[in-house]
């Protein structure tokens, strides 16, 4: 299969012709090729989302809102076809592009055809002076939107719903690595009705596509999910543009255990956040921390649970864990594995590749449970993003909450515990963006959402995002 880019409503090949390698990594096959477009398919993207910005900008609020509805249905609609497009792409199980992945992908555009109708701004009364203030909040013009691929369609739409709700028109990459479901995108934007030029994708490499769009002098806003190193090098590129930025990076997210908690709760929930998507989410709780008196106990069913968790062929109805991403994925997680000696730690579980039958070639990593001495090893200070945890005791609150601060990243933490005082005093101590208790992933779109540290700058979700897309202007009238 070959995708092209969506430019003004239309499929279009890249300018120059070059085309990428597209893999299926449940079974380590080429399945098709991508545009690897250059600056010339980014400034053509850019000259249609620049033409349709002053009509889009301009339509009603209920034609926006109702257009953003019929591109959620469809994509109910389309549910299996996107679903199985995204396992190919990905290697996630099926099970999951069905229950989460896709669902969330609707419910983004749904989210914010609401919420733009509940959208406003604020007025000041200078008292005293006769002066009124009011605030004007003026969609940006084309903005840019880059994805990765651990939740393609999920995240590609959590960034364009609120970007095009808002009166933008947009330039959106998604990751090379899973193209596939935000090509079909564009189909269902045309069959919805969204006007040429509104939202334009172009595929390629990100030193080049997703370089070019960050570096277009007219692309004003950019907002970006992906790697810490790669978002550190998008700022340094737009900064000197003073363009407006959101980045959502990595994490090393603790999830923090104490002996009170809701412990078979507990242990369900943590087999997910440890290796749901096969750990390949920024919000999975990689560094385990477990209070001691529970620890022993904890070790041992912990191991039992994870043992039970299918490692298979991603189409299989009982697979829990399908295939990592890519062949150099796979090599990056393994190379953590394989460090674990010399980083002190022991290797309670797993920790071997996995030759599925009938998948021999498929990049598939069993479920790891690392046991680290201290925090201050690579294992637990470096994004691994794979099916790997590691476990650690520790005996007071004040070190429990050290531990989870003691590292680059700030994104999301959980904590498990049923003393409400303690629930206080540790989640405003607590260095990062998100923190559950007592549940995990448990989102509602209304939120704020994003880290601090090295896990990024800004906000997305509810009007957080509407505000990121949105320049505000303020009017002072002396009367
Ligand atoms: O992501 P990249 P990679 C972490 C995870 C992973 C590491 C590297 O630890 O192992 O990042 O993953 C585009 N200008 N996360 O290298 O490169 C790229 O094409 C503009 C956490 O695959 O950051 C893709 O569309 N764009 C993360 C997107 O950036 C550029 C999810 C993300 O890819 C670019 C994914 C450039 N110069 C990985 N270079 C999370 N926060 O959930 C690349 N891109």
């Amino acid at each position: 299969m070959i995708i092209k880019n969506y430019i003004n409503g239309s499929f279009l090949e890249p300018t120059l012709g070059n085309y990428i390698d597209n893999y299926n990594p449940s079974i380590g096959e080429i399945y098709g090729q991508i545009p690897n477009s250059t600056q010339e398919d980014v400034a053509q993207a850019y000259q249609a989302a620049k033409a349709t910005f002053p009509s889009w900008s301009n339509t009603t609020l209920e034609e926006r809102s109702a257009i953003l509805s019929k591109i959620a249905q469809l994509i109910t609609k389309k549910l299996e076809v996107l679903a199985e497009a995204e396992t190919k792409d990905n290697g996630k199980p099926l099970s999951l592009a069905k229950t989460i992945d896709i669902p969330r992908a609707s419910a983004n555009f749904q989210f914010f055809a609401n919420a733009i109708t509940q959208f406003s701004s604020e007025a000041h009364e200078t008292v005293g002076v006769n002066a009124m203030n009011f605030t004007l909040r003026h969609p940006i013009g084309v903005v840019g939107c880059i994805s990765p691929w651990n939740l393609p369609l999920y995240l590609f739409t959590w960034k364009i719903a609120p970007a095009i709700a808002a009166g933008n028109c947009v330039v959106a990459k998604p990751s090379e690595v899973t193209p596939m479901t935000a090509y079909l995108l564009g189909e269902i934007c045309n069959e919805a009705g969204l006007p040429k030029g509104v939202l334009n994708i172009v595929h390629g490499l990100g030193n080049t596509t997703g370089q070019a769009i960050v570096e277009h002098p007219n692309i004003k806003a950019i907002s970006f999910t992906g790697g810490t190193k790669t978002g550190a090098h998008i700022a340094r590129t737009a900064a000197p543009m003073f363009k407006k930025l959101s980045l959502e990076l990595g994490g090393k997210n603790p999830n923090i255990i104490f002996a009170d908690c809701d412990y078979e709760l507990m242990l369900e929930t943590t087999v997910k956040s440890s290796f749901a998507n096969q750990g390949q989410i920024c919000l999975c709780g990689s560094r385990i921390f477990i209070e001691k008196t529970i620890y022993e106990q904890f070790k041992k069913d912990f191991i039992q649970k994870v043992s039970q968790l299918k490692v298979g062929n991603p189409f299989d109805a009982d697979t829990n864990i399908g295939a990592l991403v890519s062949k150099s994925h796979l090599e990056k997680v393994k190379s953590y594995i394989d460090i674990t000696e010399e980083e002190g730690g022991t290797i309670l579980f797993g920790g071997k590749k996995v030759t599925v039958e009938g998948s021999e070639e498929g990049y598939y990593l069993e479920p790891t449970i690392i046991e680290v001495q201290n925090n201050s090893c690579k294992l637990n200070q470096e994004e691994i993003f794979g099916p790997v945890v590691t476990i650690m005791p520790f005996e007071t609150e004040e070190e429990a909450i050290a531990l989870a601060n003691d590292v680059s990243y700030g994104l999301s933490a959980t904590l498990w515990t049923n003393n409400l005082n303690r629930t206080m005093k540790m989640t405003k101590q607590i260095h990062a963006g998100i923190i559950w208790v007592n549940t995990w992933l448990l989102r509602d779109l209304r939120t704020p959402f994003g880290g601090v540290k090295a896990s990024g700058v800004g906000r997305e979700g509810g009007f957080e995002a509407l505000r990121f897309f949105t320049e505000p202007k303020n009017v002072c009238i002396k009367y």
